[in-house]
């Protein structure tokens, strides 16, 4: 399958701006390079253009909501064009509010072709906050609430169908921050979450094993990576880090066995922000997670 490069350069989303410098510094890092060298055939699609962002305080608890409504309308037609091609949408983000017109889309195209969908969201935060408990206004930390159907009217409906996602198609994987109002309605809501702990206790093999155990084949998986599911240690270059995430080796097998099951299908890439990388380690460290995400392997293959 031909993989389409994405780019949505936003941070409107987001208060501390840098993320949309996110889909260049993956470009250079070399992500459509790395795909060629495993024999996957890319084709750069460019970026989607959208509204600037004019950096102002929420309003009704929702910061450029207007803003993040347009891009996530020009991200949702320009990867439902890619699905209905039958290639494999990677979005270059962007801030995680992205993640609402993406998987809108995927959503759209899986229910009118019969498929079943599973996302896994890989986090350090569960992305499920509302405007009515949201500390920061900031809609990058809404995207799984809206999916799930709480939220703005013109976010909760972009896949044409209320809610987008039932709260079972939705695996979390290396949360370790969530805000006092979304620890209540992540639980209502009955999202699988399996935080920094359960990778303490049970091991990444065990916590991918558990996550991805009714993946077979036909299902189509959407990964949803936000960059700051990765330790601070080894991925500095996102504006909210949290300590004790996933190393370099657990992220690895995390990615390994997401290759696994065959049936990755579409994937994000948010939350880079080059403004607070170091020379662009990063963005590297991004495309040698998706190098081993398309089955790059030590043994075996190209
Ligand atoms: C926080 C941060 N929970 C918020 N969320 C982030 O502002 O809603 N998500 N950074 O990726
Ligand atoms: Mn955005
Ligand atoms: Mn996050
Ligand atoms: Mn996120």
């Amino acid at each position: 399958k031909t993989v389409s490069l994405i780019g949505a350069p936003t941070d409107v989303g987001a208060s501390r701006r840098g993320s949309s410098m996110g889909p260049e510094a993956l470009r250079v890092a070399g992500i459509a390079q790395a795909l060629g060298r495993l024999g996957v055939p890319v084709r750069d699609c460019g970026n989607i253009s959208g509204p600037a962002n004019p950096s102002l305080p929420p309003v009704d608890g929702f910061r450029h909501l207007n803003e993040v409504v347009q891009w996530n309308h020009l991200l949702h037609d320009a990867v439902y064009t890619e699905l209905s091609k039958g290639r494999l949408p990677l979005v270059l983000g962007g801030d995680h509010c992205l993640g609402i017109g993406s998987i809108s889309a995927v959503a759209r195209r899986c229910r009118e072709q019969g498929r079943l969908l599973r996302v896994l969201w890989l986090d350090a935060h569960v992305d499920f906050n509302t405007a009515a408990i949201t500390p920061s206004g900031n809609v990058h930390g809404m995207p799984v609430a809206c999916l799930c159907g709480y939220g703005p009217e013109k976010l909760v409906r972009m896949s044409g169908h209320v809610p987008a996602l039932s709260s079972e198609q939705i695996r979390q994987v290396g949360v370790r921050s969530v805000d006092e109002g979304e620890k209540r309605l992540v639980h209502e809501a009955g999202i699988e979450v399996f935080d920094m702990r359960a990778v303490d206790e049970l091991g990444m093999r065990q916590v991918m094993r558990s996550a991805l155990r009714d993946i077979d084949d036909g299902v189509h998986l959407h990964v949803s990576f936000d960059v700051d599911f990765l330790d601070p240690d080894i991925a500095p270059g996102v504006a909210t880090t949290v300590r004790g995430g996933p190393s370099y080796r657990e992220a690895q097998l995390c990615m390994e066995m997401l290759a696994d099951t065959g049936c990755l299908s579409s994937l994000d890439i948010v939350e880079l922000n080059p403004a607070f990388d170091v020379r662009n380690q990063t963005a590297e460290l991004a495309v040698d997670l998706i190098e081993s995400l398309f089955g790059k392997s030590t043994l075996m293959g190209r």
